[in-house]
């Protein structure tokens, strides 16, 4: 591997790492130089998610805490995920707020991922684009996602901490009991508390986060638009991440993640080591008519798993 880009990563060089960063976007499986070499750098890094559903200031409360993690010497590193729709053909809601009033700043480095529907690898790459930032320095990296699927819980587990942000008009009892945000949070956001029902909303969360919790997991108010709240929020975070480090619980968490991303990618490869030309030509060829299709899918599957490659 080129030793002066390990030298500019670790320096901080957006360049070098914005090129990194999408060699690992375009990479199928798990292979990159820098990551391995340097992993143990991204320990020290504490990683954030924040998830909610589509519009209800994630990118917002996102731009204020930065400013908070700046003045306390900080440097973020954002990543996120844009909930692009195959349907749409674009974001979920024309006017979602970007990211971008830091580009000049060296300490903020901020990377959107579009799905295009797929989230297949998402949560893998996430995982890797935020070492890689770590690598280069960042103390905290954040990473955005949109929660409204099961698909995307898998991504909201790529952080340490989650904050889910929560706002009074999408229907509150949808956005709470269905798509199961409870259970993953452990710092909850009412947003747009500018806006009628938010102390519906913060009521009936207070009822239903602490229910079968050992832990106490807090609620936060805002107006993400005019900065309000969000400084009780920067503290509520650090609180809570001093919390999970005392009880050992932060440490669990990262050996889950770490053990997780081990078995994806030991299937990732033994898949793609699995599917030699040969193999894939036995399916296209057991599989060519209405007749071929008379045999089950397990007989099928045995054949082409005893086929012999040359
Ligand atoms: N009234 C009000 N509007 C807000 C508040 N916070 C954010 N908004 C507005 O809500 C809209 C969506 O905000 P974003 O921060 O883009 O929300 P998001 O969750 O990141 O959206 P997606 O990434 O598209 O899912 C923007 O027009 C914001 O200006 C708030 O506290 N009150
Ligand atoms: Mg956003």
């Amino acid at each position: 591997m080129d030793k002066v880009v390990v030298q500019n990563l670790e320096a901080n060089n957006q360049r070098d790492l914005s090129r990194l960063i999408t060699q690992v976007e375009n990479d199928n499986v798990t292979n990159n130089k820098t990551l391995d070499k340097l992993f143990k750098k991204t320990n020290q890094a504490i990683r954030i998610g924040i998830t909610g559903p589509p519009g209800a200031g994630k990118s917002s409360i996102t731009n204020e805490l930065i400013k908070y993690y700046i003045n306390s010497d900080q440097k973020v590193g954002v990543i996120a995920i844009d909930p692009t729709s195959p349907f749409s053909g674009g974001s979920l809601l024309g006017d979602r707020v970007r990211m971008n009033q830091y580009h000049n700043d060296e300490s903020v480095f901020i990377r959107s991922m579009s799905t295009h529907g797929h989230l297949g690898g998402l949560s893998r790459k996430a995982q890797d684009i935020g070492d890689l930032l770590a690598i280069a320095g960042k103390d905290v990296i954040i990473f955005e996602t949109v929660g409204v699927g099961q698909g995307e819980y898998e991504i909201a587990n790529v952080a340490d901490l989650s904050v889910i942000v929560l706002v009074p008009e999408a229907g509150d009892e949808v956005q709470l009991m269905k798509a199961g945000l409870i259970e993953i949070g452990d710092i909850f956001v009412v947003n747009k508390s500018d806006r009628k029902g938010s102390e519906q909303l913060t009521e009936r969360l207070k009822s239903l986060v602490n229910i079968n919790r050992e832990t106490n997991r807090s609620i936060f108010n805002t107006i993400a638009k005019e900065g309000k709240g969000i400084e009780e929020l920067f503290n509520g975070i650090i609180k809570k991440f001093t919390e999970l480090e005392d009880d050992g619980n932060l440490l669990q968490r990262k050996i889950d993640r770490y053990k997780v991303r081990v078995k994806n990618i030991i299937q990732n490869n033994l898949l793609s080591e699995f599917w030699t030309s040969n193999k894939k030509e036995k399916l296209f060829q057991a599989t060519k008519s209405l007749k071929d299709l008379k045999k089950s899918p397990n007989i099928a599957a045995k054949e082409i798993m005893q086929a012999i490659d040359l």
